[in-house]
């Protein structure tokens, strides 16, 4: 941001690790009150008796610079003694719960239990790691998301995505008509003069944030700018399922395919160089650059460049 005019208010909505990496980029050139990322808890379940929130810790980790590059996911120098007695006492041990991960869902559920909020509970553990930027869960109530397989099987999303590496084929992604935004999300989203749709998986880590209540009429209904960056290049996506999940669901997996999924929900669509020359529809701004955050410096670079293209949308 130039040092003449104020930076933008920045709302994120991020999912997996596209979306944190995304934000952590964010972070690194946006003052902290100026940039909100509200993440997707559709991945939420319990497990071993504890709330797990993958999504939220992703971007909590990530941000606080502690997460696990490899994977994108968990803590670096993890170590899994305790999910190793999980599984020789015969527990269930297909979802890798490291120690100090653990030591992260210990105490959120802790709280929980205490009757504080997931909001709440996330701003604590947010200062414990030292990451100042707002990191709101969509809704505070659980609202997990469902895989309907081609077969007509409904599975829990970490069922479907861990246990089954995401090889069940999707019919259709199954979504809550209950779940209510947090007056911290609506606040922050009245005040966006810039909404960011991270290059997170559309239909599992974006979506089930659009579909609580009132998060997409906000996005459609308030005069900003939205953007999305493509989880997709080439065809592919670099990590995860989103690619395939288009294929089974009819889509052609390509970024033109994503905007035009996203449709008149946004207003700028931000796509790999990888794909140059990709037509999209009339009106809608196109940014191509190097998408792939190749270490903190990527991240750094792709967000300067996501909100340089966002603010003359404004
Ligand atoms: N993803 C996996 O593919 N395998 C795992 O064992 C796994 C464990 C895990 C533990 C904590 C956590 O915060 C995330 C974890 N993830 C794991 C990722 C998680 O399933 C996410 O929901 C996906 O990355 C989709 O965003």
């Amino acid at each position: 941001m130039t040092t003449d005019s104020p930076s933008p208010r920045v709302v994120c909505l991020a999912g997996g690790v596209g979306g944190a990496r995304l934000a952590d980029g964010l972070a690194r050139v946006l003052p902290p009150d100026r940039l909100t990322i509200v993440v997707n808890t559709g991945d939420d379940f319990r497990h071993l008796g504890l709330t797990i929130c993958p999504d939220l810790d992703t971007v909590t980790y990530t941000l606080a610079g502690v997460s696990n590059d490899e994977t994108g996911w968990g803590r670096a120098g993890e170590s899994r003694r305790a999910l190793d007695e999980v599984a020789r006492l015969g527990g269930p041990a297909w979802f890798g719960l490291g120690d100090l991960d653990l030591a992260t869902h210990l105490t959120r559920s802790a709280w929980l239990d205490e009757g504080e909020s997931l909001t709440a509970v996330t701003r604590r553990l947010c200062t414990g790691f030292g990451v100042a930027p707002a990191v709101l869960p969509m809704c505070d109530q659980p609202a997990p998301t469902l895989i309907v397989t081609d077969g007509g099987e409904v599975l829990p999303f970490q069922t479907w995505f861990v246990r089954e590496r995401w090889q069940p084929a999707v019919r259709r992604v199954a979504l809550p008509d209950d779940a209510r935004a947090t007056p911290a999300v609506i606040r922050a989203l009245e005040a966006a003069d810039v909404v960011l749709i991270a290059p997170s998986n559309p239909f599992v880590s974006i979506d089930p944030i659009l579909n609580v209540y009132p998060i997409r009429a906000l996005l459609e209904d308030v005069p900003r700018a939205v953007v999305a960056v493509s989880p997709i290049i080439a065809g592919q996506a670099l990590k995860g399922p989103a690619a395939k999940m288009m294929g089974e669901m009819g889509l052609e997996p390509s970024a033109a395919a994503v905007a035009a999924y996203y449709g008149h929900l946004i207003d700028g669509f931000v796509y790999d160089q990888q794909d140059a020359g990709m037509a999209a529809e009339d009106g809608l701004a196109l940014l191509c650059t190097d998408t792939i955050m190749s270490g903190t410096a990527g991240r750094e670079r792709l967000a300067r460049e996501v909100l340089g293209f966002a603010v003359e949308l404004m």
